[in-house]
This record gives structure tokens, sequence and C-alpha cells, in this order.
């Protein structure tokens, strides 16, 4: 019986090296031989991914909830394209997933400002704000990541790294909360994954250099270069 390909995501902060760490392991598993895809979300090119581009730049307003949906319908887009990729035997190194969504929706929610001003501000203060085991829904059944590697780094330490660039979320205050939530989620992924480790949730010290970063990554991929005998799980299931 063939394989399928393993699916691997990368998690991280805004700053934390992510999308080059994920560069160079796409580099490297094609280098050996291997078939990879890489897929990124927010994915920009849709509709949908331009609506999300529009509200990252602060070009339009939407309501937490809307944007949320907006972030987990963008991965639904590429739900039965990634299983596909994963049938073909592919490995699928994937720059962020349902993580995020919470991660971010959450954290922002924590600290939304009540303002009595405006209609969107005060329609806001009569709605809940999005707690995690609401945020989890709308991604309960996508792919599920055989590996999750959460590069981790201090928002004191990415400061350093040049600052934040001029989107939405890009603030130290909002980080420090992003990467509490992404703890807690953590937790709740490593409590989820199967018993042989399937699932798992690593963390990896981001705040390194780039090279011991890699070195890191590439010793929890290497053994799901040959593919993996376990149907492709469903995300919170
Ligand atoms: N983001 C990303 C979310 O808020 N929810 C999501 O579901 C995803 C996938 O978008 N600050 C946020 C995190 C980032 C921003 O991502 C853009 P990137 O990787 O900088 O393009």
């Amino acid at each position: 019986m063939t394989r399928r390909g393993a699916f691997v995501v990368v998690e991280g902060l805004d700053r934390s090296g992510k999308t080059t760490q994920a560069e160079i392991m796409r580099r490297r598993i094609q280098e050996g031989g291997r078939e990879v895809v890489c897929i990124k979300f927010p994915d920009r090119s849709t509709p949908i991914g331009k609506m999300i581009d529009s509200y990252l730049h602060s070009q339009s307003d939407l309501d937490d909830h809307v944007v949320h949906l907006l972030f987990s319908a963008n991965r639904w887009e590429f739900a039965s394209t990634i299983l596909s990729y994963l049938e073909q035997g592919k490995l699928v190194l994937c720059d962020r997933y349902a993580f995020s969504g919470i991660a971010f929706s959450v954290a922002k929610s924590s600290q939304t400002p009540i303002s009595t001003e405006g209609h969107l501000e005060s329609s806001l203060e009569k709605l809940s704000p999005i707690t995690l085991p609401w945020a989890r829904a709308p991604d309960s059944a996508l792919p599920s990541p055989d590996l999750t590697l959460f590069l981790d780094i201090s928002p004191e330490v990415a400061l350093t790294r040049g600052g934040y660039g001029e989107e939405r979320y890009e603030k130290a205050d909002m980080q420090k909360r992003v990467r509490n939530v992404f703890e807690e989620i953590g937790r709740q992924v490593s409590a989820n994954a199967g018993e042989a480790g399937d699932g798992r949730w690593v963390v990896v010290d981001a705040g390194r250099d780039m090279s011991a970063v890699t070195e890191e990554m590439w010793g929890h991929v290497q053994p799901l270069l040959d593919g993996v005998d376990s149907p492709v799980g469903r995300l919170w299931e």
C-alpha cells in the first residue's frame, strides 16, 4: 500500500522567521528528491482572501466574528486541495493554519475597546467576545496536521528583528496576548494527539540563530519524509 504524504504546519508569532524557515524546509525536502507543496494562510489570491487582505491593511472594517469566519472560510477553500496533495503522496508544508486563526481572534477579542460611538462599536458591545471554543468551531473537521512546529519568540526579541510591519495585529501588546493563546492551544492539541505522537505540537525556540532553528525543525520533519500510514485526521475530532 502506498503511503500518503505528511501534513506539516509551521505556526508562530509575527517576526518568528516562520516564512523563511518554511522556504528553507521546502528546498531541503526537494533537494532530497521528495515532492513537497507549500501553502500559506491567509491565501490572499481568492475573493475571500482579498477581503482579508483589505481588512489587514485597514482598508475595510469588519466585525471580529466576521473576520474570524473569513479566515476559516479561506482554509476551507483549500481543504480538498490539501487532501488531494496528501493522497498523491506529497508532503504539504503549511505556513499558518487554524491555530493562528484562533490565537489572533481570541487575543484581539480580549482587548476590544468598548466605545459608545459609531454603529460597529455599539453593536460589538452587545455581542459576546470571541472565546476559544467559539473560535475552534468553524475549523473543526478540516484536515488535521500530523505535526505542528510552533516557532516561539518573545515579542521583545521579535522587536529587535527590525520591528513589526504596518498590518493590523503587528503590535507588541497584541503579540503578547497571541503568544498566551498559542500556549493554551498547544496544550489542547497535545491532549488530543494520538498515542504514537501523531498530530503533535512541538515548540521550537525561534529566538536562536537561524541555522539552529532549521536543524531542530528538520529533526522533526525528517521522520515524516517517507509518508504516513494512518488516514488524515480531522481537526478537533
Ligand atoms: N491571521 C492569520 C489571523 O488573524 N487569522 C488567521 O486565521 C490567519 C491564518 O493574519 N498577523 C493573521 C496573522 C497575521 C496576519 O498573516 C497575516 P501573514 O502570515 O503575515 O501573511
